[in-house]
């Protein structure tokens, strides 16, 4: 049996019921097969071992009490996996699917990915299975803060800084940081992705679109190509899709779709500014179903979800790049079949672990430029580090210094990304570049702060 193997028989056995942590450790582990036989000392130091080991999980009850006054209880979690190289950071996932297994695979997969954005970041993941949809604004707020006044107690700008992801967007992080200040009688960056006017920073809302947009740019360039004319698919229409759209549009692409969990819409015409502000009102403000944009836009088609079919049809359209912004393992090794049948040669993962691992070695087999979320949505926590620096300064950049950052912080990615994976022998190949490079830091980081 193969060192990854072995690795994986074990965390099976440990947490048999944790399938996308499975998903997510063996990808890294395959890659990591390259190193080992190069770096005996990582397997001396044991440090795939505690890697695959949180530092810490926190699990808590949320009681909360409804419009109607009735209690409700949901379960919170935070996942403090690795602080070898900065304090604990990532997203709040609020979302009825969320437990222990698929906040595990997202704080584990935040570690490299924080790694890869060259800013000092550990990894860390957190939520709740509460699920916004349908809650009035009132309810939102009481479920945070009762969230928030478990949670207080193990994060700080220096120890774990929580920001967004599903279901967590401007308005929890207001209500979460409400409490937070409330409680500690404390001003401080101990969230991200906050308001303008309360320490946000600007761009961070835009940067996980703007930088999985910037990377697919990158992968291009290495064949000397642009988004010029490039037909899009985009899938999911939340913070992640949105700002994907802007930016292909500013870089002259033509994004064609958009989905929720009930659907998508086509729109063969592209999805244009117009369009786009009014998806950003529909989502944001009215918590509307994309299906509306099909009633408002004439040139567009809905297809609602087909519990039926074992494939999504939002990937079996004609497009030269598709960028996957909704959630895990929304492209199956159908899906990704349909990608490269439509000569789809472009996939940039704005979502974390969209694609399975069949479709993964369909798009490795195939050579085109496959950007893996690790790398391609760093954007977002690399602003959200950028926000921690200028709380600690308690100074705010501009719009264009930001941009102009969070633009080099990709190309830098992108590079570390190339480079290691052509120093490893696996030319193209950014999955290995991406869990090699990533790894690379905090295994050696690691190692220099000995047994902990
Ligand atoms: P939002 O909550 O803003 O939007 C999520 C979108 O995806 C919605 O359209 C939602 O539809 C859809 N979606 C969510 N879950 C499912 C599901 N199970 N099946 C089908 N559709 C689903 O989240 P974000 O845009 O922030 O996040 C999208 C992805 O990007 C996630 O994978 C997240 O982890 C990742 N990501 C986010 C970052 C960020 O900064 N926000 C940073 C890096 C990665 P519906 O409304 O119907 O649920
Ligand atoms: O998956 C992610 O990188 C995020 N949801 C953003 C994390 C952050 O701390 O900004």
């Amino acid at each position: 049996m193969s060192f990854a193997q072995e690795i994986l028989e074990r965390v099976k056995a440990k947490d048999p019921a944790q399938p996308e942590f499975h998903q997510a450790v063996m990808e890294v582990v395959n890659s990591l097969e390259l190193v080992l036989e190069r770096h005996p000392e990582y397997r001396a130091h044991k440090v795939i071992e505690r890697i695959i080991e949180p530092e810490r999980v926190i699990m808590f009850r949320v009681p909360w009490l409804d419009d109607q006054g009735v209690i409700q209880v949901n379960r919170g979690f935070r996942i403090e996996m690795n602080s070898a190289i900065g304090p604990y950071k990532g997203g709040l996932r609020f979302h009825p699917s969320v437990n222990l297994g698929i906040l595990k695979f997202l704080a584990f997969e935040q570690v490299f990915k924080n790694a890869l954005t060259t800013l000092p970041m550990g990894g860390g993941k957190g939520g709740s299975d509460f699920d916004p949809k349908g809650k009035s604004d009132n309810e939102v707020m009481k479920f945070c803060q009762s969230f928030m006044t478990e949670l207080f107690r193990h994060i700080g700008p220096d120890t774990d800084v929580p920001a967004g992801d599903i279901g967590v967007g401007a308005r929890e992080i207001g209500y979460l940081f409400g409490q937070y200040k409330r409680i500690m009688n404390e001003f401080t960056g101990v969230l991200t992705g906050k308001g303008l006017n309360w320490g946000g920073s600007l761009i961070r809302p835009e940067a996980t679109g703007y930088g999985a947009v910037y990377f697919a740019a990158e992968m291009l360039k290495t064949r000397n190509e642009t988004l010029e004319g490039k037909i899009c698919l985009v899938s999911g229409s939340g913070n992640v899709a949105q700002y994907t759209v802007e930016k292909l549009l500013h870089l002259g692409g033509i994004p064609v779709t958009l989905s929720d969990s009930s659907g998508y819409i086509f729109d063969p015409e592209g999805i244009g500014y117009e369009k786009l502000e009014f998806v950003k009102e529909l989502k944001n403000v009215k918590r509307g179903r994309i299906a509306e944009y099909a009633e408002k836009y004439k040139s567009a088609t809905y297809f609602p979800v087909d519990p039926k079919l074992d494939y999504n049809p939002l990937w079996d359209h004609k497009a030269h790049c598709a960028f996957p912004s909704a959630t895990q393992n929304e492209i199956n090794g159908k899906d990704a079949a349909n990608l490269i049948k439509n000569g789809v040669y472009v996939v940039s993962e704005g979502a974390n672990m969209p694609t399975t691992p069949e479709g993964v070695d369909i798009f490795l087999d195939n050579k085109i430029l496959y950007g893996p979320g690790k790398a391609a949505n760093a954007g977002g926590v690399s602003v959200s580090g950028l926000e921690m620096t200028q709380n600690s300064m308690r100074l705010r950049w501009s719009r264009e210094e930001v941009d102009k950052k969070l633009q080099e912080i990709m190309k830098n990615i992108h590079d570390n990304c190339y480079q290691t994976a052509e120093r490893f022998g696996t030319p193209g190949n950014y999955v290995n570049g991406a869990n090699i490079a990533g790894f690379l830091k905090v295994a050696d980081a690691m190692i220099d702060l000995g047994v902990v």
